[in-house]
C-alpha cells in the first residue's frame, strides 16, 4: 500500500535514544520505501509550548534537521520542513480548535504530566498542543503517522477532530483518517536512571538520556552508571515485569540491534549487569557514534540545511495551501 507519512520531531535540543528508536528509526525505514510519500516537520511551534531561548532555538532547528539527515533520511525524497513557515498550520489548527471540544482535550495525559501541579501557569498552548499536532497531520491527507508511544491519545483525538469536522460539514472523507504506526515492542524507551519514567529532554539530569550527539565515552559512561537492580538478567519475559530498568536496557539493545527480546534474554539470562552492559554500549556505539559524529559535520554546513529547509518548505507550502484553501471554502470564509 502507498503511505502517506506525516511525523514532526519538536526543536527543543538534546534530541535523544528515546526521540531515535521511538520515531526517527522508523521515519529512516517508511523513507527508504519508494512507495512512500513522507513529511518529516521540525515542530517549532510545538516547542515554544514551553519556553525557549530565541538563539538556541534557531540552532535547534538545524539541529534537528541534521539529525534528520544523518540518520538516514534523504531530504531528496522525504519533504524535511520547518512548521512556522508554512502558515496554513496555525491558521487550521485554529479552526480546528472550534471543532474539538474541551472535555476530549481535558483527558489529554500529556497535558497533566507537563502542567504537573501549577496547571494554572502553563501556558494555553501546552494545552491546546494537540490540535495543532491534529492540524500538522491532517493538512497533507496523511494516511499513517509514526509516532512513539507517548503520542498515541494525541493520534487518537485526531481522529476524533477529523471525523467531527467532516460530519459537522457534512464533507465526507475531507480529512482523512490517518492511522497510527506505532513500533509493536520498544516503543517507550524509559529513563537509564529510572526504568518507570520515559527517557526525555527535559529530564535535568544528563545522566538519564543517551544523547544524538554523545561521543564514544560519554555512551559508555552514561551506561557505565545506568541503574540496575541487584539480581542476574532474568531467564524470561515473566521476571521483567518488576523490573523496570532491565526491562528497559533489554530492550534497548534488542531495539538498536534488531534482535527479538526473547532471543537477548536467553543469551544474556543469568549474566551480571556489569557483562551485558559491555556488549549493550558497544551496540550503542556502533549505532549512535556514526549520526553523533554526522551531525556534527553537517551543522557545519548552515547553508546545506538552511536550503533542505527552503526546498521543504516550498513543498510543504504547496500542499498545505490548496488544502487551507479548501477549508475556507467549507466552513463559509
Ligand atoms: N522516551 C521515548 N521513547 C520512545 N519514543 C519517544 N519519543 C519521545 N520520547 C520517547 C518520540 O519522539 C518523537 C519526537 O518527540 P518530540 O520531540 O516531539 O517530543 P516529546 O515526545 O515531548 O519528547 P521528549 O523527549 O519527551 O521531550 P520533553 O522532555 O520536552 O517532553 C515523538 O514521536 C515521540 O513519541
Amino acid at each position: 500500500m502507498n503511505k502517506k507519512i506525516f511525523s514532526g520531531v519538536q526543536p527543543t535540543g538534546n534530541l535523544h535514544l528515546g526521540n531515535y528508536l521511538g520515531a526517527i528509526k522508523n521515519f529512516v525505514s517508511l523513507n527508504n520505501d519508494k512507495k512512500n510519500k513522507c513529511v518529516f516537520c521540525v515542530v517549532d511551534l510545538h516547542a515554544i509550548t514551553t519556553k525557549q531561548d530565541p538563539k538556541e532555538l534557531k540552532n535547534n532547528i538545524r539541529e534537528t534537521v541534521a539529525t534528520f539527515v544523518a540518520s538516514g533520511i534523504d531530504p531528496k525524497r522525504s519533504i524535511i520542513f520547518n512548521q512556522s513557515q508554512v502558515k496554513a498550520h496555525s491558521e487550521t489548527a485554529w479552526i480546528l480548535s472550534c471543532v474539538a471540544r474541551m472535555g476530549w482535550l481535558n483527558r489529554m495525559t500529556q497535558f497533566k504530566e507537563k502542567a504537573g501541579k501549577d496547571k494554572e501557569k502553563a501556558s494555553v498552548g501546552l494545552y491546546s498542543y494537540p490540535v495543532l499536532m491534529a492540524a500538522d497531520i491532517l493538512l497533507y491527507d496523511t494516511s499513517h503517522v509514526p509516532v512513539g508511544e507517548d503520542q498515541k491519545q494525541h493520534l487518537e483525538l485526531c481522529r476524533d477532530i477529523a471525523q467531527k469536522f467532516n460530519n459537522d460539514f457534512e464533507v465526507i472523507d475531507f480529512f482523512k483518517i490517518p492511522e497510527p504506526l506505532i513500533q509493536k515492542e520498544f516503543s517507550r524507551i524509559m529513563s537509564l536512571k529510572d526504568g518507570s519514567r520515559k527517557m526525555s529532554k527535559s529530564e535535568p539530569s544528563d545522566l538519564s538520556r543517551i544523547n544524538l550527539t554523545d561521543d564514544k565515552d560519554q555512551i559508555i559512561n552514561k551506561i557505565k552508571k545506568a541503574k540496575t537492580d541487584i539480581f542476574p538478567l532474568p531467564s524470561n519475559k515473566e521476571e521483567l515485569k518488576d523490573r523496570p530498568e532491565a526491562k528497559n536496557l533489554l530492550g534497548i539493545f534488542s531495539s538498536l540491534t534488531n534482535t527479538s527480546l526473547d532471543k537477548n534474554i536467553n543469551n544474556f539470562s543469568g549474566k551480571n549487569f556489569s557483562e551485558f552492559k559491555e556488549d549493550l554500549s558497544q551496540a550503542l556505539v556502533d549505532k549512535i557514534l556514526p549520526i553523533s559524529n554526522e551531525i556534527k559535520k553537517l551543522l557545519n554546513e548552515k547553508k546545506y540545511l538552511d536550503e533542505i529547509l527552503l526546498n521543504g518548505y516550498e513543498k510543504a507550502n504547496e500542499i498545505a495551501s490548496k488544502k487551507i484553501k479548501k477549508i475556507h471554502e467549507i466552513v463559509g470564509f
